[in-house]
């Protein structure tokens, strides 16, 4: 296997995404094949464990607190929810269940009720994930010890851009704390959005700096803006859907070995879009009608898209590392309903 680079310029990842769209969907899709297989799909469910009244600025975030979106402020979930809530994502047929809370970075008297989801959602034979903003390295190291498999924390955009999108934090924040994650012994689950009013440039130096990241992300999330009436960036003119293609497809290109996730953004997408980012290398989704406060497709459209296109859900065995899992394959039963979901676990 070719070992992995991380001295992207600027100007090969622009001539990634320059590339004649057949062009380029054909090489990100040989890399696909030789790194995964084209058919799995790896399968996440969110939950917003602690929604809205952030103080943060995101331009894009419907739980920001000084953006009138009608998300309310809500309390830190009770954990006998998240355990429910975990219950059914997993008879559903998620494998991992990914925890959001709308802070811009937890308080210590926090870490400890979080912990205590994060080991009961392990408890169930879950991946686990959290996304809690900003962590110090004394809080990464105690989610670890929690059980802690994942931490999403995302760049957002290129290092140019960022400033024109958040404020009230800097790029170099990110860094720091993506930094605390992987010496506590995380996965790293970090990627970025799309569709805020970037340029092409913009969106090569957002996946510039994933692929020049000391690690690439295990994880890598491509976000479509979804607009919320109320913050900065809705009205924000559409991006082109194979724009956003390209973005799959040279993420795939330049972190081969990542799961790339078609992330936020897939409720307002087709099908037929949604078959292209497969093929361009896309293999790790949402599932569950919710994303954090914003809709996904439901689960039966994703178990027919699935069937569909011969995709089946991919299981990782919780107990291993990534870069040595024990893969094996799970059937996300095309015609169930989320809670009579049978997953026929076979051998890879
Ligand atoms: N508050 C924490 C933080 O920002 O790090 C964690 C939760 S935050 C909602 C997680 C990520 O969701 C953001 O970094 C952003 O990439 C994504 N996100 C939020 N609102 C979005 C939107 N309207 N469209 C697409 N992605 C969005
Ligand atoms: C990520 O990259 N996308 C997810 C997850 N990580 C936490 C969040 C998407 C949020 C979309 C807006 C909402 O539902 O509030
Ligand atoms: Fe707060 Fe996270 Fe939303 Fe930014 S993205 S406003 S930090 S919840």
């Amino acid at each position: 296997m070719s070992s992995l680079r991380h001295d992207w310029a600027r100007s090969d990842v622009l001539a990634l995404l320059d590339l004649p769209f057949a062009d380029l969907l054909q090489r990100a899709h040989g890399v696909h094949r030789a790194h995964h297989d084209a058919n799995a799909v790896q399968v996440s469910t969110l939950l917003s464990i602690k929604t809205g009244g952030c103080p943060e600025d995101c331009a894009y975030c419907p739980q920001a607190a000084r953006y009138s979106t009608g998300v309310e402020a809500e309390k830190l979930l009770p954990l006998e929810t998240v355990i429910e809530r975990a219950s059914q994502a997993k008879a559903a047929g998620a494998t991992r269940f990914c925890m959001g809370a709308a802070w811009r970075s937890p308080k210590d008297r926090d870490v400890p009720k979080v912990a205590a989801m994060i080991r009961a959602v392990h408890a169930l034979g879950m991946e686990t994930c959290a996304t809690l903003g900003m962590l110090s390295e004394s809080q990464a190291e105690s989610l670890r010890e929690a059980g802690l498999d994942y931490y999403n924390h995302n760049i957002d955009t290129a290092p140019e851009f960022y400033a024109d999108v958040i404020k009230t934090r800097e790029f170099q924040d990110r860094l720091d704390t993506l930094g605390h994650v992987r010496k506590a012994g995380m996965k790293t689950c970090c990627g970025g959005i799309v569709g805020m009013g970037e340029s092409r440039a913009q969106r090569a130096g957002l996946l510039q700096a994933l692929a020049n990241l000391p690690e690439h992300p295990q994880s890598v999330p491509i976000n479509r803006l979804v607009q919320v009436e109320g913050t900065p960036l809705a009205g924000t003119a559409l991006l082109d859907p194979f724009e956003f293609v390209r973005t799959v497809a040279v993420a795939r290109i330049i972190m081969p070995r990542s799961m790339v996730r078609l992330s936020a953004g897939r409720a307002e997408m087709s099908d037929e879009l949604q078959a292209l980012c497969f093929f361009a290398g896309a293999n790790s989704i949402f599932y569950g009608e919710k994303l954090l406060t914003t809709g996904n497709p439901d689960v039966h459209a994703d178990q027919q898209l699935f069937a569909r296109l011969g995709i089946h859900a991919l299981q990782i065995d919780v107990e291993a590392d990534a870069a040595h899992a024990n893969t094996v394959h799970a059937d996300i039963t095309e015609g169930a309903c989320a809670d009579e979901v049978s997953i026929a676990a076979m051998p890879a």
